[in-house]
């Protein structure tokens, strides 16, 4: 499989090896797991395995798969196609070197890793699409999606960066001709039927995520916030069906163990809310700093996080246009720092500050991200009620220390 993928072998053999090592270290070492953990860890440990399988075997029947780097594709589409989308991995330091030949050297990772996994060949996420699909985001991603195309066919859809009624309009158009792309590439004309049952099935995904969230503001937290990470990392390639049912599974046992007042961590723990850029898998790096220097985190004000889940497609519209302007218009309230003003995001992480009685604030910028690393500014200005601390960090393990020295300074601080 891995062969008709086009796959390096001996590079994807090494990166799954370095993998398997850097999951049992990060994850597997971690204390008093929830039991239904292990559905995720088995998706882990299977990671090019059974997934790909199973996206292999819809491409033998003629659906199309199509792969995402932001929450602002609209997948309902795709899914009401009898499509599949799947967010791509770009959370490792992965063909940096051949990603460095076509991008300049000072971008963001999150981009030289979408690069680096397809030229080296490693990832058969990325194979089995048929396209991918970008977004008119930060410049960085614009840019680069341009050279991108060159190595694999990509569709862009135009993100404005306002929120006034002409961007609503514009957006709303983007959505409409991401339909009619998605109709003629997979031959299936989208019925009203089929748009309600697609976002049926991807707001049941984020309620049973927010029903996880939800239920962190326990002390103690009856999971860890690496774990969520991952679960969160995972809601984008897994089948959606059966991972919802997984959280939901996961969320009644998380219930039980809230009633015996059993955490991962001692009560009175110090908490702490993540903001900022998306971290993808396999990037665990900062959860696994504060987690393991006497801290746990509560919270991801981030895209692989609440930015993701916060808000529902509300099906009001009778036919399948209005339908698409519930879409359009759910899409439009992601508070991406791209957008100008973005004075809903510094709400939002006010609300969850007070909902998850965090006592700090973490500002997480990837290096060369400047609609994150500018928006601190705000943030800092307008959040007064707890310490922040802001890292600025690629996927690299070269900080690790200085970012450890950091991170415990700023728990002194908070205790
Ligand atoms: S909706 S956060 S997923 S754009 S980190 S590539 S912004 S330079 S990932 Fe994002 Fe969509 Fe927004 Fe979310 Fe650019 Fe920043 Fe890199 Fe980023």
């Amino acid at each position: 499989m891995w062969q008709e993928l086009g796959i390096n072998l001996e590079a994807h053999d090494n990166l799954l090896h370095v993998l398997e090592g850097f999951y049992e270290n990060i994850y597997l070492s971690q204390k008093n797991r929830p039991e239904g953990m292990e559905y995720f860890d088995k998706v882990v440990s299977c990671i090019h395995g059974a997934r790909i399988q199973e996206l292999f075997k819809a491409k033998k029947e003629n659906r199309l798969v199509l792969g995402t780097f932001c929450v602002f594709v609209p997948e309902e589409i795709v899914w009401a196609a009898n499509g599949i989308c799947v967010g791509l991995c770009a959370g490792a330091e992965i063909g940096f070197e051949l990603a460095e030949e076509v991008l300049p050297r000072n971008i963001c990772p999150l981009i030289k890793a979408f690069f680096g996994f397809k030229l080296s060949k490693v990832c058969p996420f990325v194979e089995i699409c048929d396209f991918v699909v970008g977004e008119t985001t930060c410049d960085g991603k614009k840019k680069a999606y341009e050279i991108f195309n060159e190595y694999k066919e990509t569709y862009v859809m135009h993100v404005p960066q306002k929120k006034d009624k002409s961007s609503f309009d514009l957006w709303k158009n983007e959505v409409i001709n991401f339909k009619s792309e998605i109709e003629s590439r997979t031959g299936n004309k989208i019925s009203q039927d089929d748009l309600l049952k697609a976002i049926e099935l991807i707001n049941k995904r984020r309620e049973a995520l927010k029903r996880l969230n939800s239920l962190r503001k326990a002390d103690p937290p009856p999971i860890s916030g690496l774990d969520v990470l991952l679960i969160n990392q995972i809601s984008f390639y897994d089948d959606p069906e059966r991972f919802t049912a997984k959280v939901n599974e996961l969320c009644d046992e998380l219930e039980e163990r809230i009633k015996r007042k059993e955490g991962v961590c001692p009560p009175g723990t110090p908490r702490i809310i993540v903001s900022g850029c998306p971290m993808a898998i396999p990037n665990w790096k900062l959860h696994y700093l504060v987690e393991t220097s006497g801290a746990i985190i509560v919270g991801e004000e981030s895209c692989v996080g609440t930015r993701n889940i916060r808000n529902l497609v509300e099906p009001k519209g009778s036919n399948v246009e209005d339908l698409l302007e519930d879409i359009a218009s759910r899409y439009l309230k992601i508070d991406c720092a791209i957008f100008t003003p973005n004075a809903e995001r510094i709400e939002n992480i006010k609300s969850m500050i007070d909902e998850f009685s965090a006592h700090g604030l973490i500002n997480y910028s990837l290096k060369f991200c400047d609609p994150y690393t500018t928006e601190v500014y705000k943030v800092n200005k307008t959040i007064d009620k707890v310490p922040t601390l802001n890292i600025e960090t690629d996927y690299s393990q070269e900080d690790i220390e200085q970012l450890r020295t950091r991170i415990e300074a700023f728990l002194e601080i908070l205790k």
